[in-house]
């Protein structure tokens, strides 16, 4: 079986890892304890891809829970599923990382990842296939972002050829109030970049405003908000977690979702919104889910889809709903919509369908998109982190523990390479036109293939077939040009 192994790193990677895994059990009929409890078999088939049989039909999460400080992994330890961990899977500190990246990637960090490598060891060992690894973890504190980070470049380090997916929680002021956070999530987005193959950006920026706007709770606490985390991050495993479905493995969800290899930042949505503990309001159609799925106010990444164009979409339903229903709704919501969409990558839309529902809804669909509007989110943490690093605000947090300046200087300018890189592929256009021979189509294709051109971009070359949608650029360049433009393709009339 092509299993995963799950970590979590610091305090939100394991509120959130947790909750998926209650989500999980409840899912594939596993009773508190880890025994199957249930009788289909589609709901057993496939259990091993994220739970190791321990005995009999005992099964336990494969997983390592690590934290720098003691007090959320005994929470999790004594929680109603507590149980169902190895012991030995808790990996702990006593200092605390304090939400200071620096600590949790080059001092407190550092003198557990031997602990940690060698408990992702024992896990890959146990394994008949390993297909990949998966992180939760926060980008904002100390922990999550600099002691995942480490995590991330030892196991790419060790396992070269597994795939590496994250589930990132951005930052957000309206839900913390740490002012370093935008720091630790650049320098992390920054190790992102390299040594993850696909990351779930999931932002409490977001998040907040669904239970605000759209649940109407007044003030939304982080139950509330891992609530959603735990519907979509159940929404975009499903595929791995039953049987015969599309994108079934790690890699075949990145070949399929990621056209370039450093554009791998994906927004997720979920349809119908429930809040804790209740019901949708009326009976949903597939038409209302694919209709409410592609909502800007779906969206669990505050991006507005609107604003870019997608690269590539991959949407699962689940429940009861007809095939040929699905896809007509996204058929529609296509044609009505073939603006969002690139045209240089045909049939970019992909859909799953598994008859398993998720608990308590009769039906739902999940919305993966790598959408060039993800600069918005980009934009959005560049924008906080240059206004404080101007002046080197709070740089002495992070020096005192070893860091050097140009490290930030380095995360920062890979950002702004990265948002100037999906900028140029919002406004590439196709290269294809009857009129061409065959030669120049194939020129264009790789000039706009080559990952220099990309970079080339940054530095103001003329890419010759762009011209500027006036919406994203504009509305950011405040933003841009605080520490120098972020450089857009020059506009050029489209080729005839
Ligand atoms: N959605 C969500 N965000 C969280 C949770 N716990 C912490 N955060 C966010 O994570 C960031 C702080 O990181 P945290 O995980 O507490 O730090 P760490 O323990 O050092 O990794 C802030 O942006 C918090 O808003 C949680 O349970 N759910
Ligand atoms: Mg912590």
């Amino acid at each position: 079986m092509r299993e995963i192994i799950q970590i979590q790193a610091g305090q939100c990677g394991n509120q959130i890892g947790s909750k998926f895994w209650e989500t999980l059990m409840g899912e594939h009929c596993l009773d508190n304890d880890g025994f199957f409890v249930g009788e289909e078999d589609i709901r057993r088939e496939k259990l091993s891809v994220y739970f190791n049989e321990i005995r009999g039909s005992r099964y336990s999460p494969r997983c390592v829970n690590v934290d720098l400080e003691p007090g959320i992994l005994e929470l999790v330890q004594g929680s109603a599923i507590g149980s169902v961990f190895r012991p030995d899977s808790f990996i702990t500190g006593q200092s605390g990382a304090g939400n200071n990246w620096a600590k949790g990637y080059y001092t407190e960090g550092a003198e557990l990842i031997e602990q940690i490598m060698d408990g992702v060891r024992h896990e890959a060992e146990r394994c008949d296939s390993l297909q990949g690894f998966q992180l939760t973890h926060s980008l904002g504190g100390g922990t999550g972002s600099g002691l995942g980070s480490l995590i991330l470049s030892k196991i790419r380090e060790d396992y070269p050829d597994r795939m590496i997916c994250t589930y990132s929680i951005v930052p957000s002021p309206k839900v913390s109030d740490t002012v370093v956070e935008p720091y630790n999530a650049t320098l992390t987005l920054h190790q992102l970049i390299e040594n993850s193959d696909e990351i779930f950006c999931i932002d409490n920026e977001a998040l907040y405003d669904i239970c605000h706007r759209t649940l109407k709770i007044q003030s939304p606490n982080y139950g509330d908000l891992n609530h959603l985390v735990s519907a979509v991050m159940s929404g975009v495993t499903t595929c791995l977690r039953f049987p015969g479905q599309l994108n079934a493995d790690l890699r075949k969800l990145a070949v399929n979702m990621v056209p370039f290899p450093r554009l791998h930042f994906f927004m997720v949505g979920f349809a119908p919104l429930t809040a804790r503990d209740s019901k949708p309001f009326r009976n949903l159609t597939v038409h209302d889910l694919s209709t409410q799925m592609f909502e800007a106010r779906n969206m669990m990444t505050a991006c507005n889809p609107k604003h870019g164009r997608y690269l590539t979409v991959a949407t699962i339903f689940r429940g009861r709903v007809s095939t040929k229903e699905v896809d007509q709704c996204l058929l529609n919501y296509q044609q009505k919509n073939s603006q969002l969409f690139v045209e240089w990558i045909p049939n970019n839309a992909k859909t799953a369908i598994c008859d398993v529902p998720p608990r308590g809804l009769p039906m739902s669909s999940t919305f993966i998109g790598n959408s060039t509007c993800i600069q918005e989110l980009f934009r959005r943490v560049m924008e906080q982190f240059s206004s404080m690093f101007r002046r080197k605000a709070f740089m002495h947090w992070y020096t005192a523990e070893g860091m050097d300046e140009l490290e930030f200087s380095e995360a920062e300018s890979n950002l702004i390479d990265l948002i100037s890189e999906y900028q140029q592929y919002q406004v590439a256009k196709a290269a294809v036109s009857p009129t061409r021979d065959y030669k120049t189509v194939q020129s264009n294709i790789s000039s706009l293939n080559s990952p220099t051109s990309a970079t080339r971009s940054t530095t103001g070359a003329k890419s010759p077939q762009t011209t500027v949608l006036p919406t994203v650029a504009s509305k950011l360049d405040p933003v841009a040009t605080k520490e120098g433009p972020i450089p857009t393709p020059a506009p050029q009339p489209e080729n005839k």
